[in-house]
């Protein structure tokens, strides 16, 4: 299903309004004026100067000059897409937000993932969080959810934003390095921020180099609020759960994905949606009842804690389905403004310090990457419902206002707009007491940067803590300054001694007991109110914060490189390719060239690759397809060191590889020929489910337990 052929709703007909087509349209200037030479410029004589009335020109080359705007200071890298929001059980006893009332309502979404660090042409493959924005055009106006891939973030108040962005961005001197952020910068911010902690665990983890946007979860990060009809709040965490299961890549495969493909997450969201496999998310809630507030061994309102979903299950209320891409890269997804101030009735902040100075931050840098304050009349960020105010004027203002009124009281206007009363959808903020001194300070609440960097680490399966460690061995070697290392290693033993000692070691430092570890608390901080980094969580592991229990039994739009040349089986390769896409994967041919290859019984088979034009880090996992002499042509000369780098890289990276028949030249070739044990992800086709195990061991992602085995061939 193309996604052209989509029911309309009502944001994509808004947009139809602004959307041009040049099918059949002859050429225009800017003011519509036909143009009958688009190659020259207007000058005395042929070879004689340009003349400065040439307006055509002029208007051409000014516009190209002030093409580009500036890319946002942080999420500058992203990729998004239309889709729907779906409630599939009615939150009315807990909102009253009108888009989550109604079991079966949809309300028109785009989604803008991003990544955090890079910019705007950096690879999609940068070890970082990832953005998970959404804007839901709802009836009562537009609500932006702009979240993350991952459910903590880095600091606790607003106020060390720009020192941590400052910090992992290229180096100020020389610009280095690009969406990275291994080096010094970063790591000797971090090494003196405790409470940065937790979320290093998951930045250090797989989590930050997803297999694709499809596969990673999105969190809200704060503490909200909901408010129902009667008044009544409760607090609430949003997550979205992939139905595809949450999956990454190796670090070592990224690195090669970044050189091969760096577009390669931009690529699958596009390519999955072109091709119908329409991403899709499960929308749930954690709710806690307004009193409870205080009954966590956390503060519900810092923003580097989770609540473990065995203390509060998440419950599944809604799915979120991507289904159309863009039709204007710039257009939509770069001029997209998401805010989290723009709530509607029934969703209220929460006094999360971070959270609390986002509310300013997003306006504010719209107007300098936008250029106006009307950047909420271009298209995408026009919300479905009407906007009526008295604001008026400035750049770029489109809306046409009529009448003579703008401003409130009026007479003259009939006293329009109006404000609207509550019953009738006015917003009225939560109207919570509040009683305090002016003091600027962190709330000792907030003093606990350990507990659940443990309950992190300890929840993880062996090959992600094996991963997270390698991750931190890696960063912290690009780190020049011994005395960064060794303050970092000392954080990470109060989370865990082994992986401290594993770190120190790898990195040339020693485990040396750190006397402060609170971080950005006052050095003439009450002893008695700081935190001792032995505290443990209440909850000691969490199930749903490792990936590993996330696997789904599905292939679906998992790419297939099948591997061949002339003289392939075609029986084999037919039914296994109608096999493999009847379960909604794709099947992709690669071969020694991009000439047609012609199969034993005649058939002509389109290759999509060569063996040099693409790599395995491309794809999910690997067919070497039957037959003799494609076999042998596989390994000639020419051929064999592309099969064999396929085949040694994707058992590297734990992948699938079927050996189909009359293939075993090029297993004995390659370093699998020394496997020890049983390994559920190579299948030979020696038996009849040989085509079924093939299938079971693409579902189950990648044989990560075997890693170790499977990085040692020898
Ligand atoms: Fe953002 N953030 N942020 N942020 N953020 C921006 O807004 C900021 C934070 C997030 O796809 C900027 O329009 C401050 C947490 C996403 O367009 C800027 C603070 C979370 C996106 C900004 C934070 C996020 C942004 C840059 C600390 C996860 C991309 C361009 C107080 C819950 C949205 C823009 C998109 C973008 C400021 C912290 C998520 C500068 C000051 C925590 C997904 O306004």
């Amino acid at each position: 299903m193309k996604n052209s052929k989509l029911p309309p709703n009502e944001k994509v007909n808004q947009l139809q309004d602004h959307t041009t087509d040049n099918n059949d349209q002859k050429l225009t200037t800017n003011q519509g004026l036909k143009i009958n030479n688009n190659q020259d410029s207007l000058k005395a004589d042929e070879r004689g100067p340009s003349l400065l009335e040439d307006f055509i020109l002029r208007e051409k080359i000014t516009h190209f000059d002030h093409e580009r705007i500036p890319e946002r200071i942080v999420h500058a890298r992203g990729s998004g897409a239309h889709g729907v929001f779906k409630m599939t059980k009615s939150l009315e006893k807990y909102t009253k937000a009108k888009f989550l009332q109604e079991v079966g309502k949809e309300t028109p979404v785009f989604v803008r993932f991003s990544t955090v660090a890079g910019s705007s042409g950096s690879t999609d493959l940068a070890r970082d969080v990832r953005g998970f924005a959404i804007k839901f055009y709802t009836e009562e106006g537009n609500y932006d959810l702009v979240g993350n891939n991952i459910p903590v973030f880095f600091i606790q108040d607003a106020m060390k934003f720009p020192d941590l962005i400052h910090a992992v961005k290229p180096e100020p001197d020389n610009a280095i390095p690009q969406a990275a952020s291994a080096h010094d910068t970063f790591w000797d911010f971090i090494s003196l921020m405790p409470e940065s902690m937790h979320m290093i665990m998951w930045a250090m983890s797989d989590r930050a180099i997803p297999r694709s946007l499809r596969m990673m979860e999105g969190f809200g990060v704060h503490t909200f609020k909901f408010i129902n009809c009667e008044g009544t709040v409760h607090f609430v965490k949003f997550h979205f759960k992939p139905k595809l299961g949450v999956h990454s890549v190796a670090w070592d495969e990224a690195t090669k994905i970044s050189g091969k493909d760096s577009d390669f997450h931009r690529r699958d969201l596009w390519e999955a949606i072109e091709n119908g496999a329409f991403p899709e998310w499960e929308f749930g809630v954690q709710l806690i009842p307004e009193e409870d507030e205080h009954k966590f061994d956390f503060d519900l309102l810092d923003p580097t804690k989770l609540i473990p979903e065995e203390e509060v299950p998440v419950e599944i209320v809604g799915t979120l389905t991507l289904n159309r891409n863009p039709d204007n890269f710039f257009a939509e997804t770069e001029q997209i403004a998401f805010h989290p101030g723009h709530l509607v009735p029934g969703i209220d902040f929460t006094n999360d310090p971070l959270l609390q100075g986002r509310l300013f931050s997003y306006t504010d840098t719209q107007l300098s990457r936008l250029g106006s304050p009307n950047f909420h009349e271009i298209p995408i960020n026009r919300s479905i419902n009407t906007v009526h105010n008295n604001q008026r004027d400035g750049h770029m203002r489109q809306q046409i206002v009529k009448g003579k009124v703008s401003y409130e009281p009026n007479s003259i206007g009939g006293g329009c707009p109006f404000q609207a009363m509550m019953k009738d959808g006015g917003f009225s903020t939560h109207n919570e007491r509040v009683d305090g001194q002016k003091i600027r300070a962190r709330s000792q609440s907030f003093v606990d940067h350990y507990s659940q960097a443990k309950l992190f680490y300890n929840s993880q399966s062996g090959p992600e803590k094996q991963h997270l460690q390698n991750a931190l061995i890696f960063e912290l070697s690009k780190v020049t300054i011994p005395a960064i290392r060794e303050r970092v290693v000392g954080q990470l033993a109060f989370i865990n001694k082994d992986l401290a000692a594993v770190v120190a070691k790898k990195v040339g430092v020693k485990v040396t007991h750190l006397d402060q570890p609170n971080g950005s608390i006052p050095a003439d901080a009450d002893p008695k109110t700081l935190q001792s980094p032995e505290k443990e969580p209440a909850t000691k592991t969490s199930e749903a914060l490792s990936m590993a229990n996330t696997v789904k039994n599905t292939i679906e739009s998992r790419v297939i490189g099948f591997i061949m040349e002339n003289g392939v089986k075609a029986t084999d390769v037919k039914t296994l390719q109608s096999k493999l896409e009847g379960k909604g994967a794709t099947v992709q041919i690669i071969a020694g060239s991009l000439a047609p290859v012609t199969a034993d019984d005649g058939t002509v088979f389109e290759p999509k690759h060569s063996l040099t034009s693409t790599a395995s880090v491309c794809f999910d996992a690997l067919y070497i397809c039957s037959g003799k002499k494609s076999t042998a042509q596989l390994m000639n000369e020419d051929n064999l060191p592309g099969t064999l780098l396929f085949v040694n890289e994707a058992y590297k990276h734990c992948k699938a590889i079927y050996f189909g028949q009359e293939t075993e030249a090029i297993f004995n070739a390659s370093h699998i020929k020394n496997k020890k044990h049983d390994d559920p992800g190579i299948i030979i086709a020696d038996h009849k489910n040989a085509d079924d195990a093939f299938v079971k061991a693409i579902a189950g992602h990648r044989v990560w337990e075997l890693e170790k085995e499977r990085n040692n061939p020898a």
